[in-house]
Formats: structure tokens, C-alpha cells, sequence
């Protein structure tokens, strides 16, 4: 038997590690038993049995009739819908019902923010989420992933409109990512760093695999679609002939953004998706995409831009709106920025030597 003054042994350590669940790292990040930490807690926890619900979907989406495929919709977005998207979206709702939690759920396939009734009078989280991104890689079987944030409700919303939303990443409390890949991770912060937990499906449970994980300054990947060269801007395109003409730079993208992150976050470097001529504000989108991925990129010592402004400082006009994002190392997005700056810079020097 240990006494409080021994070193636990090595079995008792790894039951520790097993019992050191989502919910209880989250009250031990608050140092707190109160409602709201509670209240946290149980809304992690059941994005967590959301994600356990999709990671059982996606294990045997190839061999359950309907699963795969387009449902024949096309989304707010101007996306076609997979079928995966829409379970995901429902398991995300369902998970948040009779919970007193989460009165309001915005997410990338619906057009307006969903309100749980019967949460609403008391529940003051809003959950923005995109339940499953880079769905373009289901039916091929890669990786895709769900990105989450956690907002405080302002106010009343008595029009619906879910207004008070529309405020930058900073009122965010919380934010993260589950990656459905060899393993399926869940990645998190409430503000009080970078956490990464694993899913014992003996279990059935989260289970904490990495605290306090920081990105390194600089690191050798760019992610980005190579493809849109001829829509980006010339500074992106600096940019992107920089590192084809300089050594220590490889070239890693998934087209799912969860898992190209992931791997910036874990090995450093710099994802980018900037404006194109076809989506000038970029693809990506600020409040279930960008803004909590740069929430959790800055809480592991990381950065994240438009560009030209810091991420988390954007404010929104819409539920939808989209932003470019330039995140990863600090050093590496300083660099992307810096092609950015020098060609502002000289577009002005050329439109003073030359007024039109
Ligand atoms: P593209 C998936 O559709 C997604 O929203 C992100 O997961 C991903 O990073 C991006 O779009 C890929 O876009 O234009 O490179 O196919």
C-alpha cells in the first residue's frame, strides 16, 4: 500500500494515467469543483461521447449500406453534403439534449444556429463545431476530423439571430479538434494549455496521452494547396518560391485540415490557406474552423493570421464568415507575413513612383 509520502509504483502510476479521463483533466486544469467548472467538464465530456459516436461510424463506414457518399444536398457553404456529414451533425445535437448544457449549436452545416429547448432557460454554452472536416476523405478511408469551440451565451438572443456570436476569438473558453486517424485523438484547451488524449476503445474512454504540448518555434513543413498558385496573391506566391528555392522545407498536405494541423502542431512548421480569386476571404471558416484552431495553436506557444491581422482579433459580419489562415510556428508564420509586408511595401513605393 503507498502512504502519501512514497512515490506511487509503476502499476499505480499507469492506473492513475487510465483513470485521468476528460472530465476529471478538465476539473484538474480548473482547480475547481464549482458549477462552472462542472458544467465545463460535463460539455467535454459529451463532445467526447460525440466523437466516440463518429469514430464507431467512420471504423465501419465501408461496410454499412448508406454511410458513404453525397446525400444529393448542397449546404450553406455551396458544399455538396456527404452522409457523413449529416450524422455527424446530428450526433453533435443528440449528445447535447437533456443535458441543461448547450442552448445553442452553430455549425457548418446549418445554416442557422439549432437551440435545445429545454436547455435553453439555464444553459449558457454555445457549442460551434464542424463535426466532421475534410470529408472529402471518408469514402477514400483517410483521416478527417471534428473542430470544436465553447462560447458563453450574452444576453438573451430573443430574435434567434444568435448575435452575441458575433465577437472575436478571444471570448472563446474553450476550442479543440478530435482527429479520427490510426488512432482517434481528441486535442484541447480551456486556456490553460495544450492537451491530447487517446481513445481506449477496450475502454471506451479518453485517455490522457500528452499535457502541455508546445509547438516548436520553427519547423520545417509548409501545408498548403499548391494548386491554387495561380489564384493567390503574388506575395503568397513569394512566399511559395522561397521555400521551393531553399533547403530545410518539405511539403506535407491532406486536404483535411484537422490532421494537417495535427501534424504542424506536433512537428512544427506553417499551414496556410490564404485568399483565392475564386473565396478572396479564403475557404476556411472563422468560427468552427480558424478562430478555435488558432484559439489552441497560440495556447501551444503557436500563431495564427489572416495574414495581415492577429486570427483571434477578427471579427466577424456573419455565422458563416470565412477568413485566410496563415498558423503554425511562430517563427515560420512570422516568415509568411513578412512576404506579405515587403509586398505591400512595395506596391506603394511603385504606386508613388508611378501614380496612375
Ligand atoms: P482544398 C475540407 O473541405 C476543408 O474544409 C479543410 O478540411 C481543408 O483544409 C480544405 O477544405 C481543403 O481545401 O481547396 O485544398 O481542397
Amino acid at each position: 500500500m503507498t502512504t502519501n509520502t512514497e512515490q506511487p509504483s509503476a502499476r499505480e502510476h499507469t492506473l492513475d494515467r487510465d483513470c485521468t479521463t476528460l472530465s476529471r483533466h478538465v476539473l484538474q486544469q480548473l482547480q475547481s469543483f464549482s458549477s462552472e467548472a462542472r458544467d465545463l467538464s460535463a460539455i467535454v465530456d459529451r463532445i467526447a461521447l460525440a466523437a466516440k459516436l463518429i469514430y464507431r461510424r467512420l471504423s465501419r463506414a465501408g461496410l454499412m449500406a448508406g454511410t458513404l457518399g453525397f446525400t444529393g444536398e448542397v449546404n450553406v457553404q455551396g458544399e455538396s453534403v456527404k452522409k457523413m456529414d449529416v450524422y455527424a451533425n446530428e450526433v453533435f445535437i443528440s449528445v447535447f439534449k437533456q443535458s441543461g448544457l448547450v442552448c445553442r449549436l452553430a455549425s457548418e452545416e446549418m445554416e442557422k444556429p439549432y437551440y435545445i429547448p429545454e436547455n435553453c432557460p439555464l444553459g449558457r454554452y454555445t457549442l460551434l463545431y464542424d463535426p466532421i472536416d475534410g470529408s472529402s476523405n471518408v469514402d477514400i478511408n483517410l483521416n478527417v476530423g471534428s473542430i470544436f469551440s465553447i462560447r458563453q451565451q450574452e444576453g438573451d438572443d430573443l430574435d434567434g439571430e444568435a448575435k452575441d456570436l458575433l465577437q472575436n476569438g478571444r471570448q472563446q473558453i474553450a476550442a479543440g479538434y478530435v482527429l479520427y486517424g490510426p488512432s482517434t485523438m481528441l486535442v484541447y484547451s480551456i486556456g490553460h494549455g495544450v492537451h491530447s488524449f487517446i481513445l481506449d476503445p477496450s475502454l471506451g474512454e479518453f485517455i490522457l496521452s500528452q499535457e502541455n504540448i508546445k509547438i516548436p518555434k520553427h519547423g520545417p513543413i509548409y501545408s498548403t494547396n499548391e494548386g491554387n498558385f495561380w489564384q493567390w496573391e503574388e506575395s503568397i506566391r513569394d512566399y511559395t518560391r522561397y521555400v521551393h528555392r531553399h533547403e530545410g522545407y518539405t511539403a506535407r498536405y491532406s486536404g483535411a485540415l484537422v490532421g494537417d494541423i495535427h501534424r504542424i502542431l506536433m512537428q512544427g512548421g506553417v499551414f496556410l490557406y490564404p485568399g483565392t480569386v475564386k473565396n478572396p476571404q479564403g475557404k476556411l471558416r472563422l468560427l468552427y474552423e480558424t478562430a478555435p484552431l488558432a484559439f489552441l495553436l497560440e495556447q501551444a506557444g503557436g500563431r495564427a493570421s489572416t495574414g495581415t491581422q492577429n486570427l483571434l482579433d477578427v471579427v466577424p459580419d456573419k455565422l458563416h464568415a470565412r477568413t485566410p489562415l496563415v498558423i503554425g510556428s511562430p517563427e515560420n508564420v512570422t516568415l509568411v507575413e513578412s512576404f506579405i509586408q515587403d509586398r505591400a511595401r512595395r506596391d506603394v513605393e511603385d504606386s508613388v513612383a508611378s501614380p496612375s
